[in-house]
C-alpha cells in the first residue's frame, strides 16, 4: 500500500517525509519536482513568508542514480526561516520560551482547542504544526507520485474557479487550464475574471481581511476501474475526500457537479452509455465527474475544493487570553490575505499521490516494468470489452 507520513514545524529546521510503496526503477527528475513546489510559493496575495523560502526538495534515501530503489524514499525540504527563529524553535538547546508565545487563540485555526487538548499554555505549539507549511511536503509526494503516472499518460491540471464572490463561469478544457493556469497571478484562465480575482484580494487586503475560495483539479486518461464499489473503504471517491479535506483550510470537497445532485432529477444527472465502434463505449457527458461506484470510468475526474478564508487577520477577531480568559483581540503574525492559488497545486498534488494509490493497487508495487505489463494486459482485456483507452 502506498503511504507517507510527514514530519516538520512551520518554522523549525526542515520538513522531512518518507513516502513507501513507490515501485522500483522509476526516473525521478528533480527539477519537475521542484517546478511544483515552486508553483506552491507563488500566487497573488500571499505575505511576507514565501520571499525568505525557496522550496527545493534533497532526496536522502530510497532513489539511486536517479532511478528509484522500492523501498522507503525520505525527503527534506529547509526552511530558511529557521535561521530567524533558532532560539525560539532549536529541538534540543534551551530556548527562548516568552518572546514567540501566543497566548490570544485564533477563532478558526487549530490554536484554542489543540492548546487544551494537548495540554499546551503557549498556542505556538500548535500552530507551528497545524500551518500550512506543511504541504510543502504533500506538493513534493504527489510530484513524485505524478511522474510514476506520467509513464501511462494520466495527466493532472488545476485552476482556481473562485475567489471570493468572483468566479468564472464558463467551463474550460483540460489543455486550455494545464496550459493558462501556470501563467496566472491567481492560477485563473480566464483572463476578465483573473483581473476580478486581483481586485478582489486588493480590497479585501486593504480591508485588513482575507478571503478564501474554490480550486477545480482535473485528471486525464484515468484507466476504467480504479477503486471499487464493494467496501466503503475501497472507494476512490472516500479516498480523495479523505485526503483533500485533510489539506489545511479545505472545508468542501465535491466531484463532477457535487452538490447539485441534490436539485437535480435523475434524468438530468446520469451520463448515459453509449457505443460506437470507433469510440468504443463512451458518454457524451460527465456530470458525475468520471467516478461512478467508487470507481473511475475512465473520464476525466473532475473535482472541486473549497478552501477558507485564512484566519490570521490583521483586523484581528474577538477572542480570549487563554491562560488568563479575558476577553482580547486575537494574535496577529505575517499572514496571508489569498493562499487560493498556492493550494490550487497543492490539491492537485494530493489527488496526484490517491490516484497512485489506487493505480498500484490495481497493478501492482515492485517494479514499473511488471506494473506496465499488467497495465497492458487489463487494457487488452477491457479493449476485447468494448472500452478503449482515448
Ligand atoms: C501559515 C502562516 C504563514 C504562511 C504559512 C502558513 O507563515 P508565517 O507565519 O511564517 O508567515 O506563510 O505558509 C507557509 C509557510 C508555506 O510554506 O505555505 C499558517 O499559519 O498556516
Amino acid at each position: 500500500m502506498l503511504r507517507y507520513i510527514t514530519s516538520g514545524e512551520s518554522h523549525g529546521k526542515c520538513l522531512t517525509s518518507i513516502i513507501e510503496g513507490i515501485p522500483a526503477n522509476v526516473e525521478l527528475n528533480i527539477d519537475e519536482i521542484n517546478s511544483e513546489l515552486k508553483k506552491r510559493q507563488c500566487g497573488y496575495g500571499r505575505g511576507g513568508r514565501m520571499k525568505i523560502e525557496s522550496d527545493t526538495i534533497d532526496i536522502l534515501s530510497g532513489v539511486r542514480g536517479k532511478k528509484t530503489l522500492g523501498g522507503p524514499i525520505a525527503i527534506k525540504i529547509n526552511n530558511k526561516d529557521y535561521e530567524n527563529w533558532t532560539k525560539y524553535m532549536n529541538p534540543m538547546e534551551e530556548i527562548d520560551r516568552e518572546s514567540k508565545k501566543v497566548n490570544n487563540v485564533r477563532p478558526g485555526h487549530a490554536d484554542l482547542v489543540g492548546s487544551l487538548k494537548y495540554d499546551f499554555d503557549d498556542a505556538r505549539n500548535v500552530l507551528e504544526r497545524s500551518s500550512a507549511r506543511e504541504t510543502a511536503s504533500r506538493v513534493a509526494i504527489g510530484a513524485i507520485s505524478k511522474q510514476v503516472l506520467k509513464e501511462f499518460g494520466i495527466d493532472f491540471a488545476s485552476h482556481v474557479v473562485q475567489i471570493g464572490n468572483v468566479k468564472i463561469e464558463k467551463d474550460y478544457e483540460f489543455d486550455y487550464i494545464k496550459e493558462n493556469a501556470d501563467i496566472s497571478e491567481v492560477r485563473c484562465v480566464d483572463k476578465n475574471v483573473e483581473e476580478l480575482m486581483i481586485e478582489e484580494i486588493d480590497n479585501t487586503k486593504e480591508n485588513k481581511d482575507t478571503v478564501g475560495g474554490i480550486i477545480e483539479v482535473r485528471v486525464k486518461n484515468v484507466p476504467l476501474g480504479l477503486g471499487s464499489y464493494v467496501h466503503f473503504d475501497r472507494k476512490i471517491d472516500a479516498h480523495l475526500a479523505m485526503h483533500l479535506m485533510g489539506t489545511q483550510a479545505i472545508k468542501g470537497v465535491e466531484i463532477g457537479v457535487g452538490f447539485d445532485v441534490g436539485n437535480s432529477r435523475g434524468s438530468e444527472i446520469m451520463d448515459e452509455i453509449y457505443y460506437e465502434q470507433n469510440k468504443g463505449i463512451h458518454r457524451k457527458s460527465n456530470k458525475l465527474g468520471g467516478i461512478e461506484g467508487g470507481m473511475t470510468t475512465g473520464d476525466e475526474i473532475v473535482i472541486r475544493c473549497a478552501m477558507k478564508p485564512i484566519p490570521t487577520l490583521y483586523k484581528p477577531l474577538n477572542s480570549i487570553n487563554m491562560n488568563t480568559l479575558e476577553n482580547y483581540k486575537a494574535t496577529v503574525e505575517r499572514s496571508d490575505t489569498c493562499a487560493v492559488p498556492a493550494c490550487s497545486v497543492v490539491c492537485e498534488n494530493v489527488v496526484a499521490f490517491v490516484i497512485l494509490k489506487f493505480f498500484l493497487e490495481k497493478f501492482g508495487h515492485d517494479s514499473i516494468e511488471q506494473i506496465k505489463e499488467n497495465y497492458n494486459s487489463y487494457i487488452c482485456r477491457l479493449g476485447d470489452r468494448g472500452w478503449k483507452r482515448i
